[in-house]
């Protein structure tokens, strides 16, 4: 098949489901309301194991565009731009000579499935922005993957302490066809906040929407808050 082809179908079969869901969350008006989340474990903030909609699964789906871009060690860049102090572009060793960080998060898909309690192993992104210096300009950031995916966040979600730049999982190196050598995993977020073959994160005054933000998925994309589409 055609990438082009590819790609139409994976978004196509996307807006049916965004859909669907409208009508859905429009009876349920309720679960996407502003309630302060508790306390609890570290992304479930005390609620309930399961995000309204959504359903356990044992396996890991894959989810792309269609295409699954082979990054060697020696060849794979990531550059930390735009609204910043200090831009920086590290390569393989560089990013394993930061500081890594282990925890154990759930992994919410908007396509309505959850995978539970995944073992990551990376850097923070935290670590990251402390290296690059975001302006006080700088209020979201737009993350690159070398597939052409982009996916915008805000800072105060990219900052939170599981928000991690991941190159191990399960105690074994990031698989191609999950994003490897490294993606970003926003624990608190829909999975498709986190970029797979991550290239680039580009810090932004404003915001600017990404590949699924410019078809209708939510901005802020609050797996508890049912908060899926814009
Ligand atoms: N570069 C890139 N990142 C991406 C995607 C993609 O197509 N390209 N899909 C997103 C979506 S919609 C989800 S749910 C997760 C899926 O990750 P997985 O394939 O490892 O399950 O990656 C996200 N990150
Ligand atoms: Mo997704």
């Amino acid at each position: 098949m055609e990438e082009s082809e590819k790609l139409k179908r994976v978004v196509d079969a996307r807006m049916k489901l965004k859909a669907r869901f409208e009508e859905k969350i429009k009876l349920t008006p309720s679960v996407a309301d502003n309630k302060p989340m508790g306390k609890g474990n570290p992304n479930r903030h005390g609620m309930p194991v399961l995000p309204v909609g959504q359903t356990i699964t044992k396996k890991w789906p894959v989810l792309d565009l269609g295409i699954q871009p082979d990054i060697s060690l020696a060849k794979w860049r990531l550059v930390l731009d735009g609204e910043v102090e200090n831009p920086i572009e590290l390569n393989w060793q560089e990013f394993m000579a930061l500081p890594q960080t282990d925890d154990v998060s759930d992994f919410h898909c908007v396509t309505t499935w959850s995978k539970l309690d995944i073992s990551w192993k990376g850097v923070r992104l935290l670590d990251l922005a402390a290296l690059a210096q975001p302006k006080e300009t700088a209020t979201h950031i737009l993350c690159y993957g070398y597939d052409d995916y982009t996916t915008n966040v805000s800072l105060e979600e990219t900052l939170k302490p599981d928000v991690l730049l991941v190159h191990t999982v399960e105690g074994k190196p990031l698989p191609k066809e999950h994003g490897g050598p490294v993606r970003m995993i926003t624990p608190q977020l829909y999975a498709w906040k986190g970029s797979k073959w991550i290239n680039r994160i580009e810090f932004l005054k404003g915001n600017k929407l990404g590949f699924w933000e410019e078809r209708g998925y939510s901005n802020t994309a609050y797996p508890w808050r049912n908060d899926r589409y814009s």
